[in-house]
């Protein structure tokens, strides 16, 4: 019995997906992409599709999960449920209009032409706000509809923002935050079940050690009660005595973003040598 996983075959979720299963130890039989590839040593096979296509996949029971980005999987509306939320290729869908314009609120979205790939998304948004629009579904290149006047607005995926700067547009609404989620068959046999908890164990193992940094350092051994309760969350840091008398040697486990919060202060209290390592699985 193996697990099927459908995965994007090329685009913007495909190295990420793949570096993903690489770290949960999963070995792919063969390097090249083909359509199907099986695991060696893991009861999972790869299945490699368009993104489009992999939340119709999952509910057909074609693959038995997937990994997709929500907006991808909200606009779909097939029968498939989020396992995980897997914390990468994140951006969001919004709303956004001609840079010159004013923006009082909402309203100003009433009577105007809507241009999107997200119908159903942009839809059930408008609806709840009472927004009374047209939407025009485009394919490709949303963010140009405005300036050729094929639209007064759009609906789009941002992430950094630049493609909107780039086509004179700003960003007003929100209407949806993305990442990659991993979305499942909503029977899955008890075998399959079972592959799906190892498998999401280890994904666990390593979305846990992902932002989590293993920091070393000398510190003076009567400044070590001070510096423990300036390390976030740490109760009981190790402690191992140096050869140089008064020192001591304090390992613990931080968040990267707590690091830059607090390195300022370990060395006021006289920290030195810091070393931060990465942390390549952690299991709790
Ligand atoms: O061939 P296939 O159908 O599989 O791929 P695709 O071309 O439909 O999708 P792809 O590979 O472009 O994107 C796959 C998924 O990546 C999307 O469904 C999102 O979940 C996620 N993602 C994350 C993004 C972005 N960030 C993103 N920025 N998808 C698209 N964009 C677009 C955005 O619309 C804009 O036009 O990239 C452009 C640049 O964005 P800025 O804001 O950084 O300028
Ligand atoms: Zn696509």
């Amino acid at each position: 019995m193996v697990l099927r996983i459908a995965v994007q075959a090329k685009g913007r979720l495909f190295d990420d997906t793949m570096s993903l299963l690489h770290e949960t130890g999963i070995k792919l039989e063969s390097a090249k992409r083909l359509l199907l590839v099986s695991a060696t040593n893991f009861p999972l096979e790869v299945l490699f599709l368009r993104d489009d296509d992999i939340p119709q996949s999952v509910a057909d029971g074609i693959a038995d999960i997937g990994i997709v980005g929500e907006n991808e999987f909200a606009e779909k509306r097939k029968r498939a449920s989020i396992v995980k939320r897997l914390g990468f290729s994140k951006c969001r869908l919004s709303l956004a209009i001609p840079k010159g314009m004013d923006y009082p609120g909402i309203h100003w979205f009433d009577g105007k032409t809507i241009a999107t790939t997200y119908p159903k998304v942009l839809g059930d948004f408008l609806k709840e706000n009472k927004i009374n629009a047209d939407i025009h579904v485009i394919t490709g290149s949303v963010e140009i509809a405005p300036s050729i006047g094929l639209a007064d607005a759009i609906f789009d995926l941002v992430s950094s923002g630049s493609t909107l700067v780039t086509n004179h547009l700003k960003e007003v609404e929100v209407v949806m935050k993305s990442e990659a989620v991993l979305i499942q068959h909503p029977d899955l046999s008890a075998e399959k079940a079972a592959i799906l908890e190892e498998l999401l164990f280890r994904i666990e193992s390593v979305l846990l050690a992902d932002d989590k940094k293993y920091i070393l350092m000398n510190v003076p051994t009567e400044n070590i009660s001070k510096i423990v309760e300036v390390l976030p969350g740490m109760k009981s840091p190790t402690v191992l005595s140096l050869a140089k008398e008064g020192w001591s040697s304090l390992h613990a486990v931080i968040s990267e973003k707590e690091f830059w919060n607090i390195i300022g202060k370990l060395k006021a209290l006289d920290a030195e040598g810091i070393l931060v390592v990465p942390i390549e699985k952690m299991i709790l």
